[in-house]
């Protein structure tokens, strides 16, 4: 396996500048909301470093990765927005050496959240969204919650990505509802 400091070089340098920044940021959130949460920092911060990898790939490498590698093909037919978690998580552990399952899935999870999420998966989510350079409205909303529990700021989360696919008549991705139903039940 690559060093953190391997990984990082390997990982900036296939992305444009503020994408990398954002990643910086979710390294940053994702390590905090471990230390708050009980997760293990460690991994939340190789799993941040890892999560959108495969975000600037050519949509028909992805395609092609997915298709030859027995990945989750019903996600070809949905947004492309949701490729790249996918094929991330498969080229952490192909490409990167990352062997540890816990890191893998919170990549493989980190924009429809699953039913079901992880401590782990639920950290690298709710930071991705969080994350210091992020300014989308109702970001301060979803901080807010973050503080509460991270159920809460994944529920306020979700329901803020449901709301911007409805405004803009997009489809929605039913695990992208069932993730956000099951943190509620969660709550219960
Ligand atoms: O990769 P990031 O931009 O940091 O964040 P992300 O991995 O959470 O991806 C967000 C994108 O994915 C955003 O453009 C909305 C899209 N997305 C998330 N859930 C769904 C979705 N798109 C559709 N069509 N349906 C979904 O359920
Ligand atoms: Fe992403
Ligand atoms: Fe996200
Ligand atoms: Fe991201």
């Amino acid at each position: 396996a690559l060093s953190r400091e391997e990984l990082i070089q390997a990982v900036s340098s296939q992305m444009p500048a503020k994408r990398w920044k954002h990643t910086q940021g979710v390294m940053e959130s994702a390590v905090i909301l471990a230390e708050k949460y009980g997760a293990d920092p460690v991994k939340a911060d190789i799993a941040a470093i890892l999560h959108d990898v495969a975000k600037y790939w050519p949509v028909a490498e992805m395609e092609a990765v997915i298709r030859d590698n027995g990945l989750n093909a019903e996600l070809l037919s949905h947004d492309k927005q949701l490729w790249h978690s996918e094929v991330g998580a498969f080229v952490a552990e192909r490409d990167y050496g990352v062997s540890d399952s816990e890191i893998i899935n919170a990549i493989r999870w980190h924009t429809s959240g699953r039913v079901g999420m992880s401590l782990l998966d639920k950290v690298v989510c709710l930071a991705d969204y969080i994350e210091p350079g992020r300014d989308f409205p109702g970001v301060e909303h979803i901080r807010e919650q973050a503080q509460r529990s991270l159920e809460e700021g994944l529920i306020a989360g979700f329901d803020s990505t449901i709301s911007l696919l409805l405004s803009q008549r997009r489809v929605i991705y039913p695990l992208t509802v069932l993730s956000r139903n099951d943190l509620i039940a969660q709550l219960h």
